[in-house]
């Protein structure tokens, strides 16, 4: 058996972060109902994260979010191209060899971003972003994306109080529902995109995320 690939997506400030962290626990029977399940299984969970699942993409992150690292306008091209680099060493240095480790990964981000942001959001061509999003992944997707549906305004709010925000948390408000819509979209064509209604406690969130996992549990033979 080889590993297994779960993204996380959604608009900023739908607590993916949160609900990866409360996963992994409970996968590893940290938590309480994990308990139950490690009795059964024994995974090794990997967290990652796009932009910045590797030295490269850490460097990248800086570079594509932190407007102190750089104040410089980011070309909407070069910003394309520069999550496509982080990407591709990301898969091929980290995602890869963990799934062929038969690891669990959970990935805050991935493809599905890129269209959104970058395709809704920015305007960029969604046929150009598809063979670009091939061309980093060599045709790797994940065997599970929860999107995590939030109200861009509570999103951006929660973000906002979590302290200082990023050069995509600054874009206008049209830019994130342009984000959202993408999404939007993106759920409608893919069975494979599991909506969870993230407006709710962070318990609420989990429990939902739970009750998926344990059904794709089973049906990947793991229970
Ligand atoms: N991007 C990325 C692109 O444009 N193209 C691409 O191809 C890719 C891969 C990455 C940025 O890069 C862009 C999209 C993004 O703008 P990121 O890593 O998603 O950014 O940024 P983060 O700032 O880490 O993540 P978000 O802002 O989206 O937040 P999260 O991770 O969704 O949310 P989280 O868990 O940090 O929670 C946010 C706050 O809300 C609280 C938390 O405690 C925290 O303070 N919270 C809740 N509060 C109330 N109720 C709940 N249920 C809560 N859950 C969490």
């Amino acid at each position: 058996m080889i590993g297994k690939f779960i993204v996380f997506e959604g608009v900023e400030g739908g607590g993916k972060t949160t609900q990866i962290e409360l996963l992994r626990d409970w996968l590893l029977g940290k938590g309480q109902s994990g308990q139950i399940l490690s009795k059964s299984i024994d995974l090794e969970v990997v967290i990652t994260r796009e932009p910045g699942g590797t030295k490269l993409g850490k460097a990248l992150r800086e570079l594509l979010l932190n407007p102190d690292v750089l104040t410089e306008k980011i070309q909407e091209t070069a910003e394309l191209l520069l999550y496509a680099a982080d990407r591709a060493q990301h898969i091929e240095t980290l995602i890869k060899p963990y799934l062929e480790k038969e690891a669990i990964v959970l990935c805050d981000r991935f493809i599905d971003s890129t269209i959104a942001y970058q395709g809704y959001g920015r305007g960029l061509d969604l046929e150009l972003i598809q063979q670009l999003n091939y061309i980093a992944t060599g045709g790797l997707k994940s065997d599970l994306t929860f999107w995590l549906d939030i109200d861009v305004e509570i999103g951006l709010a929660r973000a906002k109080n979590r302290g200082k925000i990023d050069r995509m948390e600054q874009a206008n408000i049209e830019f994130h529902r342009r984000v959202q819509q993408g999404y939007q979209e993106l759920a409608k064509n893919n069975s494979l995109i599991v909506r969870i209604d993230a407006n709710l406690t962070q318990e609420k969130v989990q429990k939902q995320i739970q009750a998926i996992i344990i059904e794709k549990l089973v049906e990947w033979k793991y229970i």
